[in-house]
């Protein structure tokens, strides 16, 4: 009787899970923001940055609020290690993907901080050798939009409420992060509606084939329209707050 009522209990009582899959190339941010997010969470420290070191495997980060537990997993984003993403890909209920917005600044035609604006940065980023080179931000992003594209190709990743997170923006310097955050947007629904673009295409490819073969088609045209982007820094914490909102909502809303 006893186990039947705390049983009980613990079933109304608990806090359902909302499983939050955060992926993104190496090194571009996962494992810190999130630090950061639990951090400001649960009012406990986070770890300096300079301490956060490659994922092999993955981090579970379970983040309690009101009506739920973000269950965040951190999967290792190097090469060698994304085919161990599948394995949680049916059980994700939003898609986090992230990216460093130092790769993208030339893509959201970000002008360059001038000696002034470089001035007022953090010492460790004054020096060029701090900023990625165009060469090694481009072949980043190309990277970055392919893996995500073979990701989309999962029709279950594709129908999740999706969100982008631009990290390290605490290396830009205060005109860049206003100029970033008002051309980003535009820059990501262009790239995203290139997976529309292709997808009609390969539909319409396959209806043509269907008509004369005389079988059902299927496609993936339209998914992520519940998509959203967050400006963010593992450094200050900007972001964290529309973070934690964005997830909840979308949380509220699969839970109810
Ligand atoms: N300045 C600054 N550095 C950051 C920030 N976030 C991460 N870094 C640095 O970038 C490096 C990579 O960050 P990680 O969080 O390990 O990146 P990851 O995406 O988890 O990388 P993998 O685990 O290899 O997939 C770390 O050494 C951090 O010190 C940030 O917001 N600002
Ligand atoms: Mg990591």
């Amino acid at each position: 009787m006893y186990h039947l009522l705390t049983g009980l209990y613990s079933q109304f009582t608990e806090r359902p899970n909302f499983n939050v899959l955060t992926l993104g190339i190496n090194n571009s941010g996962k494992t810190a923001w999130l630090d950061k997010v639990r951090g400001q969470v649960s009012k406990t420290g986070t770890r300096p940055l300079q301490r956060i070191t490659p994922t092999v495997g993955q981090n579970v980060i379970n983040l309690p609020l009101s009506s739920c537990t973000l269950h965040c997993w951190d999967l290792g984003g190097q090469a060698s290690l994304r085919s161990m993403w599948t394995r949680y890909l049916d059980d994700a209920e939003v898609l986090v993907w992230a990216m460093d917005a130092n790769d993208w600044l030339s893509a959201a035609d970000v002008p360059p901080p001038t000696a002034q604006e470089k001035a007022q940065l953090p010492q460790e980023y004054q020096q060029d050798t701090g900023a990625p080179s165009e060469a090694d931000s481009s072949r980043r992003r190309n990277e970055a939009w392919s893996v995500l594209g073979d990701l989309r190709k999962n029709k279950h990743i594709a129908s999740l409420p999706f969100l982008i997170i631009m990290t390290k923006i605490d290396k830009l310097t205060p005109s860049q992060v206003e100029h970033f955050r008002l051309s980003i947007r535009d820059v990501m629904e262009r790239k995203l509606s290139e997976f529309s673009s292709d997808e009609e295409r390969q539909q319409q490819d396959g209806l043509n084939g269907i008509a004369e073969s005389g079988g059902v088609g299927s496609g993936n045209v339209g998914y992520w329209s519940d998509w959203h982007l967050i400006v963010c820094s593992a450094a200050t914490g900007e972001g964290v707050s529309e973070f934690i909102e964005w997830l909840h909502v979308r949380a509220k809303l699969q839970k109810r």
